[in-house]
């Protein structure tokens, strides 16, 4: 409601006494609503903390150090002009011609989720958008969505991950963007009707990702069809991967052996794939095995191929190096302040281990020196959710746990009061692996088998525990889920056994998950969800429903107690305000609030506190529930 649509005042009746008997019509609403959102969250962080942060003092950080470069210049084209001109086969061909090694970028998505878990903002990413279009400019690709990140976005940054793709994409025109999807599983931890997965493709295509790489975790051809199919359909590119565990050189280990692979790469080129990606999730591609497994796919397969690894051992540029020898056309790496570790292998290093070799790539080192910098204070702001590796971790050949799982594993474990105990989870977790007949793993097979790792440790069983007492306990849903068939088979199959312990009365589903479930009606979905948005629903909300109903329903509760929060400053985010710090937020173009924390009052019977605040150098007070 407002004034002028107010029937008093649309009839003519009214007169001063209006303004005093409909006070609420002149409160400008959507302005003062907002500026009252927006303390309510700053007041809640100072008051409560930040999940997984909690109350601390708020460090004070350095201004990040944006690069410059010239403005004037428009931004050249790249291998997004390639792809929209010449289409996915046009590219493919330019691909072959090149004689470096190509180089996707992994900053904005991968190298965050495995070493911040996934926390990075939109914020920070917006802020070093237009330099890196213009710095990085001769990346083959951006990976820069999907994954957790779509998850992490709603859940813990309350923001839409939507709007993420369609701004960088306005400030990035140039570099193709990637996402990676989970085949059946979308950007999820289950299988979803066939009709989201194509919906959720068309979208994230339209809304521009033109690189989709799509893998299934248990390496399950089945489970990547649809998706395959769906992105081919949008006319952007289809990477198929093969998620790569175990140790091709290991010879008494032959379940996931050389062979393996490359019938695994033959059917997905006979599929449809543009790009082969070898999806190295943990780091266990050993050097000279990336060179054995990529000579032998350049035998066998005509697409190029896409190399993904993770540095937690400390060897991935070594296994770059041995894969450029053998051909790989694209490898995947972050910039230096983001890499290493659980992270990719770093650009900057690359290029100066691959320098007076052929392969190395085409960039410019100090522009990518500077957007480092920009990262290496950026992140200074998310230390708290930093897994506290502090060396290479060479012992990730035996648990084998994702690059992307690791710190996010460790916070669960955090969470649960296992911290302590955190050596014998990533023991536990190897073991998991073989009881459940050792499969791939990775999201989110890799979660069911960090689910039951820490769901033993925290009961103190043993395998032998679970195989003789097991029909008398209740195992973790997505534990029972996994055996169930819900995420697909894994290669082999289920160890039968144990299926039977964890079922009990339950029977495996004899068909493909998405093949059997109902199809989403997205229309009754719009329906539902206007009741909790109490606006008109977007297609991009009724997917992110459909895939995370309970999620996407805190995140509505949490837009209409905050607004939107996703241009306030990172810290001011994470840590609030101190006493007497003063901050501007522009909430649109042009419009800026100053908000200056006064100071905090007692907590009162009810468990409140009064936050006193100054807003444009008006006093406001806002209460907050005091549960920290
Ligand atoms: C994800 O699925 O999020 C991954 O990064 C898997 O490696
Ligand atoms: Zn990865």
């Amino acid at each position: 409601e407002n004034v002028i649509a107010h029937p008093k005042f649309q009839n003519g009746d009214y007169d001063t006494s209006f303004v005093d008997t409909t006070p609420e019509l002149f409160q400008f609403p959507v302005r003062k609503d907002r500026a009252t959102k927006m303390l309510t969250y700053i007041g809640d962080v100072v008051v409560n903390g930040f999940p997984g942060i909690g109350k601390v003092k708020k460090p004070y950080f350095n201004a990040p150090r944006i690069p410059q470069y010239d403005e004037g210049r428009t931004i050249m084209s790249g291998t997004k002009q390639i792809l929209d001109q010449f289409g996915p086969e046009g590219l493919v061909d330019w691909i072959h011609k090149q004689e470096k090694v190509l180089i996707t970028d992994t900053t904005f998505r991968d190298a965050h989720q495995s070493l911040l878990a996934t926390r990075v903002r939109t914020y920070d990413l917006l802020k070093i958008a237009e330099p890196t279009a213009h710095l990085f400019k001769d990346a083959f690709s951006l990976e820069m969505w999907g994954g957790a990140t779509f998850d992490v976005s709603y859940r813990f940054l309350k923001e839409d991950p939507w709007q993420r793709l369609i701004q960088l994409r306005k400030s990035i025109p140039n570099i193709l963007f990637q996402m990676l999807l989970r085949g059946s599983n979308a950007v999820g931890y289950k299988n979803y009707p066939d009709n989201v997965i194509r919906e959720f493709v068309k979208q994230a295509a339209e809304s521009g990702i033109d690189v989709f790489r799509i893998f299934d975790s248990l390496n399950w051809l089945k489970g990547m069809e649809v998706a395959i199919e769906a992105v081919r359909e949008t006319g952007k590119i289809a990477e198929a991967a093969i998620c790569y565990t175990g140790d091709i050189l290991d010879r008494t280990r032959t379940k996931y052996s050389r062979e393996y692979y490359v019938t695994l790469a033959k059917e997905l080129e006979k599929q449809g794939a543009h790009i082969l990606a070898i999806k190295d999730m943990a780091g266990l591609l050993k050097p000279k095995a990336a060179y054995e497994l990529i000579s032998a796919l350049k035998d066998e397969i005509s697409i190029p191929i896409h190399l993904h690894t993770h540095d937690t051992s400390g060897n991935g540029i070594f296994t770059y190096a041995k894969a450029i020898e053998a051909g790989v056309d694209i490898v995947d790496t972050a910039l230096s302040s983001m890499a290493g570790f659980t992270s990719q292998p770093s650009v900057n290093s690359l290029y100066y281990a691959l320098q007076g070799m052929e392969g190395q790539p085409d960039v410019s080192i100090s522009d990518l020196n500077r957007l480092a910098n920009y990262w290496e204070d950026v992140r200074q702001y998310y230390c708290h959710f930093e897994s506290g590796m502090k060396a290479p971790h060479a012992e990730v050949y035996d648990h084998e746990m994702p690059g992307g799982q690791y710190s996010n594993l460790q916070q669960q474990a955090k969470a649960v009061g296992l911290i302590d105990r955190w050596d014998d989870v990533k023991d536990m977790y190897r073991r998991v692996n073989y009881l459940f007949g050792d499969i791939v793993k990775v999201t989110p097979s890799s979660k069911v088998i960090g689910d039951m790792a820490l769901f033993m440790v925290q009961n103190d069983l043993s395998e032998r525990d679970v195989l003789e007492k097991g029909m008398t306990i209740d195992f973790p849903q997505s534990v029972i889920e996994f055996f169930q068939g819900y995420i697909g088979i894994p290669t082999g199959g289920f160890p039968k056994t144990l299926q039977k312990i964890v079922l009990k009365n339950r029977h495996p589903l004899t068909k493909r998950a998405g093949d059997i479930m109902e199809p989403i009606d997205f229309d009754q979905l719009k329906e539902e969800l206007f009741v909790h948005l109490k606006r008109r629903p977007t297609i991009y909300d009724v997917l992110a429903y459909a895939l995370y109903p309970k999620v996407f329903e805190d995140y509505a509760k949490s837009t209409h107690l905050y607004g939107d929060i996703s241009r306030l400053d990172t810290p001011t985010f994470l840590f609030g305000l101190r006493l007497g710090e003063e901050v501007q937020v522009e909430i649109e173009q042009g419009k800026t609030l100053i908000i200056r924390l006064v100071s905090v009052g007692q907590v009162q019977k009810d468990g409140t506190r009064i936050v006193y605040f100054e807003l444009n150098g008006q006093p406001r007070e806002i209460v907050i529930k005091d549960v920290s």
